[in-house]
């Protein structure tokens, strides 16, 4: 299987992010991605393929120019303005209750961006988790280019092929960024597979948590679905969206299919989502499936609850795969690192329908603790 890399990730040097109002190590660092990279190396099987620019035009086909104008220029403003931070993280966020009264139309015309930095990162952002530095925006816009490269790849005629995205995406939402993420690289994938084939679209989201801006971006639309496993949102980020009665509107109808999963889930649970996601996913015509692949399910992740092996993902990657649709892979989280390599590479395994041995683990490498 082809993997996509760039080095271009290394600028979103991320070391520090908050956490309910305080400094915490970061989870999303760029030592997650070179792991991931080193794994697939090592194993031999994964060729690895440079990605191509594919400009601005694919991502304002989902996203808001003001978001990309402000991720662009945040770093430079927040020098500008003279804020003496290690990172940019919002001070105020447009709560909805804010506005609580005013008519939509109100809101529309008297709302607006700030010119205080800090503003700005709340009138775009979701969450203070997603610390923004002064490469995030060259490492977001590669993301997207590895992304839209892999789409190339699988278009072009590969069954499968997997980009090594970083940042990640799933939560950037049409006009937010958050969660870690700044560009929704596989909502762009998906778009352009629809405006390239003409055909339908489904995109598989196994990440931990759920796909917000995923779910966001295509919520009307009747030729993406969108079919995510996650954390009940009552326990876990994003919070206010990813429950099982939030099925789309309009031509999206019926077309968004959530499944929260209890804190705490293992192997035999999760399989049995993964099925019942496979079966929707098999339910609409289309012969390409893009999947947001995420790590954070694993039994050792520091921020997901969940108790997945090694072993399940080389299955969850054989029975997607056994769905005969050609898959564009891309990674979104995933935060213990001793794993994330081995991860990686049962998952692709399995989707190629190859058999996964177990790299012989090193002494004290705390992968082998619970997923042995
Ligand atoms: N104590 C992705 O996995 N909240 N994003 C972290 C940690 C934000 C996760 C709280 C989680 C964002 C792509
Ligand atoms: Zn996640």
């Amino acid at each position: 299987m082809q993997v996509v890399y760039s080095p271009a990730h290394l600028a979103h040097d991320i070391t520090v992010e908050t956490f309910m109002g305080l400094p915490v190590p970061a989870n999303e660092v760029a030592e997650r991605a070179e792991l991931i990279r080193q794994a697939l190396d090592t194993d031999g099987g994964f060729p690895f393929v440079v990605p191509t620019d594919h400009g601005e035009a694919p991502i304002t086909d989902v996203h808001d120019p003001g978001l990309v104008r402000f991720l662009e220029v945040a770093w430079s403003e927040l020098e500008a303005q003279r804020v003496d931070r290690p990172f940019l993280s919002a001070d105020t966020y447009p709560n909805r209750a804010m506005f609580e009264g005013m008519s939509d139309a109100a809101v529309g015309s008297l709302v607006r961006e700030p010119a205080h930095v800090g503003g700005r990162a709340g009138y775009w952002g979701l969450d203070s988790a997603a610390p923004l530095v002064a490469g995030t925006y060259r490492a977001a816009r590669a993301a997207v280019d590895v992304a839209l490269t892999t789409v190339d790849l699988v278009l072009g005629g590969q069954p499968v092929a997997y980009g090594l995205c970083r940042p990640p995406g799933h939560h950037a939402a049409r006009s937010m960024y958050g969660g870690y993420c700044f560009f929704n690289n596989a909502a762009i994938a998906a778009e352009a597979i629809v405006r390239a084939t003409g055909e339908r679209v489904a995109i598989l989201d196994v990440d931990y948590h759920h796909g917000n801006g995923s779910q966001q971006i295509f919520w009307r639309r009747g030729d993406v679905r969108y079919v995510s496993i996650h954390a009940d949102p009552d326990h876990d980020y994003p919070y206010f969206l990813g429950r099982a009665d939030e099925v789309g509107e309009g031509d999206g109808l019926g077309e968004n299919l959530n499944v929260p999963l209890a804190p705490g889930t293992k192997d035999d649970e999760y399989l049995v989502a993964v099925d019942r996601a496979l079966d929707a996913i098999a339910a609409a015509p289309g012969s390409v499936i893009v999947i947001s692949l995420g790590f954070d399910t694993y039994a050792l992740d520091p921020i997901g609850t969940f108790k997945l092996t090694t072993a399940a993902y080389h299955e969850i990657g054989r029975r997607t795969a056994a769905l005969g649709r050609r898959l564009v892979i891309l990674q979104e989280g995933g935060y213990h690192r001793p794993s994330l390599g081995e991860n990686t590479r049962a998952w692709l395994r399995g989707a190629e329908g190859r058999s996964f041995e177990p790299r012989p683990a090193a002494d004290g490498d705390a992968r082998d603790a619970v997923a042995g």
